[in-house]
């Protein structure tokens, strides 16, 4: 089971993608990559994740498996080593709650703090700037969140680690200042580093343009 076909259906600056695309170098799982155009999906796409019809999509033997965290998951119980999520099932709760807590909260207003301007924003930012604070009071001190290794909230917030800086940029304003935040500054620092991750990283400038056109055009909030 564990070695049989694997496919990413992804789109390349996906924050969610990311999450499975690290999952499964981490654990130095091979697999075929596929590239959807989110503008204009295949028909294939839309098979496989006819609900939500967004990527990423995992085909693990010839069976489909949508939504970040779900996959990420489903990677982590597949192939067992270099395990992801902690085994105490408190830990793992802990993890599973920061994990969706922060993308519902921070996800949002960093999107509204980068793609508006005024009220909007300073509002946004406000919310940002709430969240930010209990992030900083979880990694205050370690290395990841995971502890001395990349772990599952690593996995699920890596997104922070490379959008923010890009969204602040073209959003002309700051969310993450690194004398007020510290431990998020260094954790940013180490995930951007980490060997497995660099590699993974869209180029700055293709995401800084992607990005100008998103604030321009900016009518639709989940396309992240
Ligand atoms: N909750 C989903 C979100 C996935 C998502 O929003 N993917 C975006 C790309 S970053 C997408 O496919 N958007 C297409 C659309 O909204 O139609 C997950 O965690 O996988």
């Amino acid at each position: 089971m564990e070695n049989e076909d694997v496919k990413l259906f992804n789109f390349w600056v996906s924050p969610f993608g990311k999450r499975v695309e690290w999952a499964l170098k981490l654990k130095d799982v091979k697999y075929d990559y596929v590239e959807e155009d989110i503008f204009n999906k295949s028909n294939l796409l839309l098979q496989l994740n006819p609900v939500h019809k967004k990527v990423p999509v995992l085909v693990h033997a010839h069976k489909p498996i949508a939504e970040s965290l779900i996959i990420v998951e489903y990677i982590d119980e597949t192939w067992k080593h270099y395990p992801l999520l902690p085994r105490h099932p408190h830990h793992k709760a802990h993890a599973r709650f920061w994990a969706t807590t922060v993308e519902q909260k921070l996800g949002k207003a960093g999107w509204v703090a980068m793609s508006r301007s005024g009220e909007e924003q300073e509002k946004a930012l406000k919310e940002a700037n709430d969240i930010i604070e209990k992030i900083e009071e979880e990694i205050k001190g370690k290395k990841y969140f995971g502890g001395e290794n990349i772990g599952y909230l690593d996995v699920a917030l890596g997104w922070i680690a490379y959008l923010v800086p890009v969204w602040e940029e073209v959003g002309s304003m700051k969310m993450i200042e690194p004398l007020k935040f510290p431990g998020i500054t260094s954790w940013m620092t180490n995930f951007l580093s980490h060997p497995v991750i660099k590699d993974t990283l869209p180029p700055r400038d293709k995401m800084l343009l992607y990005y100008h056109n998103r604030r321009n055009n900016s009518q639709n909030l989940h396309k992240v």
